[in-house]
């Protein structure tokens, strides 16, 4: 239990007073939760299985591999990913010569010939061969699922396939105007969804054994289908059947049994799967059945539903499924015609395998149907009688062969039997059940597991874990996660009886609750906890860095290719690393940066002729380091800046000199870059970067111009501020480069400073102009506010106040990821009840698996989260160590331990009435500090960590 736990730690550790009562009332603080069953703060919680992936299945995850799990009753689905599994290779993607083209891209912006200067970019100073347009299919590539898991339960019942369809195409390409031809299809979708429609003119589609052998057809793009499907149903298999399933591939639409909308075919940009299930059994009747389907496609191209069954209805009991995030368990649990089933899973980073185990609390009652399979490019076949080997490769470009990719699942049964058939396990009649799953890759790339031969590598892995008993991989697994996850310990109190009582109740019922205004302090820990969960599951050293999703994806073409946007997007992934306690999880995105050097330098001598090495908008894993395809966004080119930041911020928090003896050339070789690139704006002598963008945002010029490629954003400036002041204190702690160091100083003095425009806001252009999207996601001209500390309210209070302005502009709601930065601008500006308000609009119109939902599923907005709830708490940016800068009211009391602040400290405390009552800091070196506490600010010395 989490107050035992800390009593224990602490009390191991024993210190005069102030220890003592530190032990005491940290107990009490968290002594109310010890004796639930359910601990609120660190277990998500459901009473149904999930449908959707991005919003309800829960992951679990290695740092390397993982999976969502469903909790599927009849049938289990288990996405499963590995963090290599990248389509696309390496290419060249700088466009030669592009340097030519630089002065008169230059001369237009000076000239103030925006528009000129955008289409001058876009014909020459773009990356070339589509960048990553070509997605999955291109060179660029695209990180993608790499197959599923799927468990399919004995039934006495038998599904019905239905195999004959009819369908036929809406179409209203010759009505012009949009709302009439959205009204048609309304009214068709209504008319044929119905029992007795006339299907005369619609076309038969035959679909055996999950491929169509009449009627194949693709969707293509906007093309609006309806399908039609006649079942004749006795009374039997009206009282046993009932549930639904239709997939994988249909994208979105609707579902109509005997005339009754029955649920939405829910899709976004991916060719995911989305499998539809549905319990219909009220909507059935004996005799004649009609199941209709409308579908309709987003943007890419898929195909109509290829698999469609009527199966047997389930009457389960007490259903639930879990996931314990501080010791990293999913469970599912439910009753079944008096039989207790419990599936457990979690994957090992000791032992590298994910592992499911089914127990049935009566002996012979697991009897189920494993298998492996994938969207595209696979193969699956037995491998003696317990195994099964997935294998395939994804796409180089266009159909060519890229990677490799291998998943092996084992299975082990006490009682019972287990075989092979049809390239499936067959589990019969078992006590219990054990699968382990192992997957790798081919990818030989800056990071990731890096085997040549990923089948001997998975067997290898499958070896060395089954000689292992459950209770051993168990345990070994839990005590590892907790090796990463009890370094750090977040209370915010339970909150009055009633919330909780609330906090009990499940996840999702808790967000509703939240959504309508009720206070679940217990909730908001949890969604910082599982920052620090999903951070510790999909990023760890050697693994490769957390991607858009993390360490997850479904499908093969995953939004924005699942890559690694610089603009904002990996580097919030990191934001809590380092003050959570979890810096070994941010080197993989180190070892990243570290790649981006050689292609980089390659691209700042193409586009620049400078010296040094640059990456701009987004990079993948190949090496990616051209502009973006489009002038609108890809321009910015100090992306690499703001990743040198968390270069820097590293040794900030470790004061490990080796380390930084490491970092340090790659901080040198981007702020080169630099020193080349930039150029003095004609009108203020100021040094500014050209061509470049305020991250994907556009302008208005006071003649009409539209445009977003400019000179100098406030953006650029801040990040360049911070890169040479940061190699200029590196270079002293190094006690070298001095003659660098003076020219950075130098350049330095004459960067673009901060500016206050017309309204009162942070300019966020060099020129004061307008905006025509006032309250665009992107924030990117309070870079100074936060993560840097250019602008702080104690420092100068005029520019914080301006960047208040700039945020009440910019307005509370937008994406995932933009309210989470919000909410650290907030915490950053010390107003603690903004900065919760925007981080429970996060939560709450994220997923009901408290995935952060850009929209589509993003994870830097749970990262986001978790660093914004340390902002509101502790701060420790311009040599101040701030205790509770920002609490909002309604946490009025609770405790932190193992917080970390820059400087190398560690930094305890608790809090009542708003009042810290107690802390203590313990520093790598120790020393003084300035900290400021209640009010108060004061040095102290601080003890050593033991
Ligand atoms: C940037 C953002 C988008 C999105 C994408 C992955 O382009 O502007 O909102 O988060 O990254």
């Amino acid at each position: 239990m989490e107050n035992t736990r800390m009593c224990a730690e602490l009390a191991s550790n024993p210190r005069p007073t102030m220890r003592r009562i530190l032990l005491f009332t940290l107990c009490a603080c968290f002594s109310s939760t010890a004796a639930e069953a359910i601990d609120p703060a660190t277990t998500l919680w459901y009473d149904e299985p999930a449908e959707s992936w991005q919003h309800e299945a829960l992951p679990i995850g290695n740092g390397r591999i993982g999976a969502m799990i469903f909790g599927g009753i009849n049938h289990e689905r288990i996405a499963l990913n590995e963090d290599t599994v990248w389509s696309g290779e390496k290419h060249e993607w700088n466009r030669e010569n592009a340097s030519k083209n630089l002065p008169e891209i230059r001369r237009l912006l000076n000239e103030g010939q925006y528009e000129a200067a955008e289409k001058l970019v876009n014909q020459s100073f773009t990356s070339t061969g589509g960048g990553s347009r070509g997605g999955a299919r291109g060179p660029w590539g695209c990180f993608q699922e790499l197959g599923n898991l799927r468990i399919a339960w004995n039934s006495n019942i038998e599904s019905v396939p239905l195999q004959d369809w009819k369908y036929f195409e809406i179409d209203t390409s010759h009505i012009d105007d949009h709302r009439h031809a959205m009204r048609e299809v309304r009214e068709i979708v209504a008319q044929v969804s119905q029992p007795g429609t006339d299907t005369t003119g619609w076309t038969d589609y035959r679909i055996v054994d999950g491929k169509a052998v009449a009627g194949d057809r693709n969707l293509k793009n906007n093309q609006r289908f309806m399908l039609h499907c006649e079942i004749e149903l006795s009374q039997t298999q009206v009282d046993q059947l009932g549930i639904l399933n239709i997939g994988p591939r249909a994208r979105s639409g609707k579902v109509y049994v005997n005339g009754n909308e029955v649920g939405d075919l829910a899709g976004w940009q991916t060719a995911g799967h989305d499998e539809f299930n549905a319990n219909v059994s009220q909507h059935l009747k004996p005799g004649k059945n009609l199941i209709a389907v409308y579908c309709s496609q987003y943007r890419r191209r898929g195909q109509l539903p290829l698999k469609a069954s009527l199966g047997p209805k389930t009457q389960v009991g007490s259903y639930q499924r879990s996931l314990d995030i501080a010791e990293a368990i999913a469970t599912v649990r439910y009753t079944q015609d008096g039989v207790t089933y419990t599936r457990e899973a979690f994957a090992s980073a000791p032992d590298q395998v994910m592992v499911f185990r089914f127990t049935a609390d009566q002996p012979g009652k697991l009897s189920f149907r494993a298998s492996l399979d994938r969207l595209e490019r696979f193969q699956t076949e037995a491998v003696g009688r317990d195994s099964l080997l997935m294998t395939g490769n994804t796409r180089a470009n266009g159909d060519k062969d890229g990677m490799q990719f291998v998943a092996r699942l084992q299975a082990q049964a006490k009682g019972g039997k287990v075989s092979t058939q049809n390239n499936q396990l067959i589990i019969d009649s078992a006590d219990e059940a054990i699968l382990m799953l192992a997957a790798g890759t081919d990818y030989m790339g800056f990071a990731g597991r890096r085997t040549p031969d990923p089948v001997a590598a998975t067997l290898k892995d499958i070896g060395n874990a089954s000689n292992k008993p459950y209770a051993q991989l168990r345990a070994d697994s839990i005590a590892d996660h907790r090796s990463y996850y009890d370094r750090m310990e977040l209370s915010l109190g339970n909150g009055d009886p009633e919330a909780a009582g609330r906090a009990k109740g499940p996840t999702d019922e808790r967000l509703d609750s939240l959504a309508a205004g009720k206070s679940d302090p217990s909730l908001a820990t949890l969604y910082f906890n599982y920052g620090r969960y999903l951070m510790i599951s999909s990023s760890r050293p050697g693994t490769m860095p957390a991607n858009l999703q993390g360490l997850w994806a479904e499908g093969i073409q995953t939004p924005w290719n699942c890559d690694y946007h610089l603009d904002v997007n990996v580097q919030m992934n990191y934001w809590p690393a380092e003050v959570t306690g979890l810096g070994d999880c941010h080197t993989p995105l180190f070892k990243l940066i570290e790649s981006l050097q050689e292609p980089g330098a390659k691209t700042a001598k193409t586009y620049y002729d400078a010296d040094g090495w640059v990456a701009h908008v987004i990079t993948n894993v190949w090496g990616f380091t051209a502009p973006g395809e489009s002038a609108s966004w890809g321009a910015t080119a100090t992306g690499t800046a703001w990743l040198c930041d968390h270069l820097w911020e590293h040794y900030e928090y470790d004061r490990d000199k080796e380390y930084l003896k490491w970092a340090y050339p790659i901080m040198k070789g981007a702020a080169e870059f630099f020193v080349d690139m930039l150029i003095t704006d004609p009108d203020t002598g100021w040094l500014v970067t050209a061509p470049s963008n305020s991250p994907e945002n556009s302008f208005l010029t006071a003649d009409g111009q539209q445009a977003r490629i400019c000179k100098g954003p406030t953006h650029d400036m801040q990040l360049l501020r911070e890169l040479f002041g940061k190699c200029i204190e590196a270079s002293q702690e190094l006690g070298t480069d001095a003659k660098f160091r003076q020219e950075l100083i130098a350049i330095r003095a004459k960067l673009a400073p901060n500016q206050i425009g017309k309204h009162g806001q942070i300019q966020e252009w060099l020129k004061d102009f307008d905006e025509p999207e006032p309250t665009h996601r992107h924030v990117s001209h309070l870079y100074g506010l936060h993560p840097s500390d250019g602008i702080t309210v104690h420092g100068t209070p005029e520019l914080a106040e301006a960047a208040r302005v700039t945020l009440e502009r910019r307005g509370d709601r937008s994406t995932g990821w933009s309210m989470a930065w919000k909410a650290n601008f907030w915490a950053r500006l010390h107003d603690g009840d903004r900065a919760r308000k925007l981080y429970h609009l996060l939560i709450t119109r994220g997923g009901r698996n408290l995935l952060c939902q850009h929209a589509p599923f993003q994870i830097d907005g749970n990262f986001g989260g978790t660093a914004a709830v340390a902002e509101m708490l502790m701060q420790s940016h311009s040599d101040t160590i701030q205790l509770l800068p920002a609490l909002p009211t309604a946490w009025p009391e609770g405790a932190v331990r193992g917080m970390r602040a820059r400087g190398g400290h560690q930094v305890d405390f608790i809090w009542q009435d708003g009042q810290v009552t107690h802390y203590r800091i313990r520093s790598i070196n120790p020393g003084t500090v300035k900290l400021r506490v209640n009010g108060e600010l004061k040095t102290i010395e601080t003890q050593a960590i033991q």
